[in-house]
């Protein structure tokens, strides 16, 4: 599903995958002048829906391009949908700046934390403090562990359940001890996180939510703005219970291969879907891989729903914009102006992050 999965040759052939293809980041080929700077390919993004723009357009003229329709019920912001795709909603601009800057900052330090998974577990185990050791220049190292420490984790160590386990260091102290250990720098980490799962535990091997994987409730906070973003897809009456979310961490060349989100049970309940910082290229396709996905931008603070008929349209994201004209961040960089504060505008300058919260139940 995620940028390194190899397509195979069938799914090459897909009108979803080359789609994928025409909007994915490639670099000029440029062999005479190989120490400039790489120059990304040009795309055209002639075809691509941009809502920013229609709701600029719908909100001084009444006017909306063929195919989108206006939806007017729930909440107090314009929401569009598609004719050919009921189901589907798009909030441009749902969230403030405010509530912008509050998940960016809670993505990147509270929800990596265990109980909560991320896509590290697998190879060094549960992380701690992952952002605030990025921060701090501290180095993840490998120790071998004697066998009174199998007996009793110390802080600050995380075991992967066998006779290693991984500690952050000072730089400095990491390079002594790491001539025999393995090292690997937190920026580093920090840049490979992919994923972190909140509420209920998606194991993305078997595909499913694994009940018994401890795991804290969604914070409330968040639950609240998700019962507040996906009123106008709810069904008469009732109300939505955020039970499960995913947080996506994409880099300047990351995608998200199309997929269905099929795993929970009750299809007619809305995902909820929230993106901040960098601009990004969404496509929506249909029920097989075979139909033409459409194209548009998600901007941070856009909102989108996915419900009834659209649940079941495969999608993923195949393009993020990191240079300065096109990420569109200038918003945030005025936000997190305050010198404590840079930490998350140096990653936000070339990220992006997805929320998207779901009833699984
Ligand atoms: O990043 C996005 O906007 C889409 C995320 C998504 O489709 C997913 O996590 O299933």
């Amino acid at each position: 599903m995620y940028g390194s999965e190899r397509a195979g040759d069938d799914a090459e052939r897909t009108a979803f995958r080359k789609s994928e293809k025409k909007y994915k980041l490639y670099y000029e080929n440029n062999p005479k002048s190989s120490k400039k700077k790489k120059q990304p390919k040009h795309v055209d993004l002639s075809e691509v829906l941009d809502f920013k723009f229609i709701s600029e357009l719908y909100n001084q003229k009444g006017e909306l391009p063929p195919g989108v329709v206006h939806v007017n019920r729930g909440i107090d912001r314009s929401i569009f949908g598609l004719e050919n795709h009921p189901g589907f909603y798009f909030i441009p601009g749902a969230l403030t700046l405010d509530e912008q800057c509050k998940w960016i900052r809670e993505s990147l330090t509270n929800f990596p934390q265990p109980p909560n998974r991320t896509n590290h577990n697998v190879i060094y185990g549960p992380i701690s403090n992952l952002f605030a050791a990025a921060k701090e220049g501290k180095v993840f190292v490998e120790e071998e562990r004697s066998n009174n420490d199998l007996d009793s984790d110390s802080n600050g160590s995380v075991s992967n359940g066998d006779s290693h386990r991984w500690k952050f260091y000072e730089e400095d102290i990491a390079r002594s001890r790491g001539k025999t250990c393995k090292l690997v720098p937190a920026s580093v980490l920090l840049r490979k996180l992919r994923w972190s799962t909140l509420g209920l535990q998606f194991n993305w091997s078997n595909r499913n939510y694994d009940v018994s994987l401890p795991h804290k409730k969604i914070p409330d906070a968040l639950c609240q703005l998700a019962k507040r973003m996906t009123a106008p897809a709810m069904p008469v009456g009732e109300e939505f219970l955020p039970e499960a979310a995913i947080v996506n961490y994409f880099g300047s060349g990351d995608t998200l291969g199309g997929h269905l989100d099929d795993m929970e049970a009750d299809w007619s309940k809305p995902i909820v879907s929230m993106s901040f910082g960098c601009k990004a290229i969404f496509l929506l396709g249909g029920k097989s891989r075979e139909d033409e996905p459409l194209a548009m931008f998600l901007r941070s603070g856009d909102v989108v729903l996915m419900a009834g008929e659209a649940r079941e349209c495969f999608h993923g994201v195949p393009r993020i914009f990191t240079d300065e004209e096109n990420a569109e961040i200038t918003p945030l960089e005025s936000e997190f102006s305050d010198e404590d504060d840079r930490c998350f505008l140096d990653y936000i300058r070339t990220s992006r992050i997805n929320i998207n919260i779901r009833q699984v139940f």
